[in-house]
């Protein structure tokens, strides 16, 4: 009997080893296109293959592969025939990004000890949020938006404190779109704690003054696969009936969908999917945000990572109508955000701050719902690491989540003063 036990347990580990995606002698090069030429090869080569992955988005600038080894030399001939001279980054990722050792926080807990000192998986963090309905009967609810293409619900709070005010508006906060950027969902359930429990009276005010809706995971499945399969996943988990699965939610949304820095091809991580809200989770978050009651304020959307603080538009260069309002705004957050640990953010609109990105969250609420101010966060860390940047270490949980609740209040301040809402 033990010894069934015994071998019972060892099938379940090797299970769930030989599940795990691993990454073992893949290289990362960064190759930096300087003409459109080698930024379509680069596509190309993004789109056609499973084995050269490029780590966000293919662009004008560094962009970083991941490379299988079986692949090497078919991807360094393709670059020969651009004339690109790529830069080794990283000899075997597998090692470096110590894949395999990721620590998360134990998910059998108590809730009560829900804390931001690790990183937390799906189910302890839906706990977590059923336990808060409980614990501030009258002012936390849970919402459902919708359900994913496996079948996890998409669950978020809504938080409004008892306030005589008449005709409050919303807020919306939406965290975990890009399913490896862990540091988002824990910045948004950071934050909601913030609204529940500061000792800040500032932030107190805030929480009072608005109809606040945080929904941490918009992507639920693709979390679940970066803790169990494959670490690195950025898109859903949609099996569409093509070679390759998934398809990134920050693309899918209907304003000027896939018209630019958005792929056709199923390959790739920017894939737009086959038409504009083909992910149930993105159309039932769009649904869910037409349909609420409060007239929204602002929306916010979190991502990691570079330090950027973005706005609309990401079809073009062109500026939004209420662009100095925006950048008012823009400018009240990044000085918030480095007074506390000199934490350095740029930006701007997405197609100049960043790369030319069509169909995303924020356009949409911004150019369909009219809602004027909706804005994009990249959080911690800076820079182009890529092997590293998205397994910013726990311990900056914390930190983020502070710098970036600072901002949160200066800009909501900044963009109430414009509007003249009055905050108490
Ligand atoms: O490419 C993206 O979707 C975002 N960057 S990430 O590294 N997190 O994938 C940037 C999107 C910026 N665009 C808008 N929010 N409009
Ligand atoms: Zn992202």
């Amino acid at each position: 009997m033990k010894l069934q036990l015994l071998l019972l347990s060892v099938n379940i580990i090797n299970f769930c080893l030989a599940e795990r995606q691993r990454f073992d002698h893949y290289k990362v090069y960064r190759v930096n296109p300087t003409n459109a030429n080698q930024l379509a090869g680069l596509q190309y080569l993004d789109g056609n293959s499973k084995d050269a992955l490029v780590l966000n988005n293919v662009h004008m600038g560094p962009t970083d592969f991941f490379v299988a080894p079986s692949y090497l030399n078919t991807f360094l001939n393709i670059l020969k025939g651009l004339d690109l001279t790529p830069e080794l980054i990283d000899n075997n990722a597998q090692t470096s990004l110590s894949l395999d050792i990721e620590p998360v926080a134990d998910a059998n807990r108590r809730s009560d000890d829900y804390l931001w000192s690790e990183y937390h998986e799906l189910n302890d963090t839906h706990h977590w949020m059923q336990n808060l309905v409980a614990k501030y009967p009258g002012i936390v609810s849970m919402f459902v938006v919708g359900r994913s293409f496996e079948g996890r619900e998409l669950l978020g709070l809504r938080i409004n404190h008892i306030n005589l005010r008449l005709g409050k508006q919303s807020i919306f906060l939406e965290a975990g779109m890009h399913a490896r950027e862990w540091i988002s969902p824990a910045t948004a359930t950071y934050f909601i704690n913030e609204l529940l429990t500061s000792k800040q009276p500032e932030i107190m005010s805030l929480a009072r003054s608005y109809v606040w809706y945080i929904l941490p995971h918009a992507n639920p499945d693709g979390y679940v696969h970066t803790h169990k399969t494959n670490r690195m996943w950025r898109k859903t988990r949609s099996r569409l009936g093509n070679n390759c699965i998934g398809t990134d939610p920050n693309r899918n949304w209907d304003f000027h969908w896939r018209e630019v820095g958005a792929s056709s091809d199923p390959c790739s991580e920017s894939y737009a999917g086959p038409r504009a809200f083909s992910e149930p989770e993105v159309e039932a978050l769009a649904q869910y945000l037409r349909k609420l009651p409060e007239p929204m304020f602002m929306y916010l959307s979190l991502h990691s990572f570079s330090q950027l603080l973005l706005y609309p538009y990401g079809h073009t260069s062109q500026l939004p109508e209420n662009h100095r309002n925006l950048r008012k705004v823009f400018n009240a957050a990044v000085r918030a955000i480095e007074k506390r640990y000199g934490t350095r953010y740029t930006g701007g609109n997405v197609y100049d701050a960043i790369y030319p990105a069509a169909g995303s969250s924020t356009d949409w609420v911004y150019g369909v719902l009219n809602v004027k101010y909706s804005y994009c966060y990249e959080l911690r860390p800076s820079g182009y690491s890529f092997w590293t940047g998205f397994r910013l270490p726990a311990s900056q949980i914390i930190p983020t989540g502070k710098e970036t609740t600072d901002a949160l209040v200066e800009m909501i301040k900044a963009a109430a003063q414009i509007e003249g809402y009055k905050i108490h």
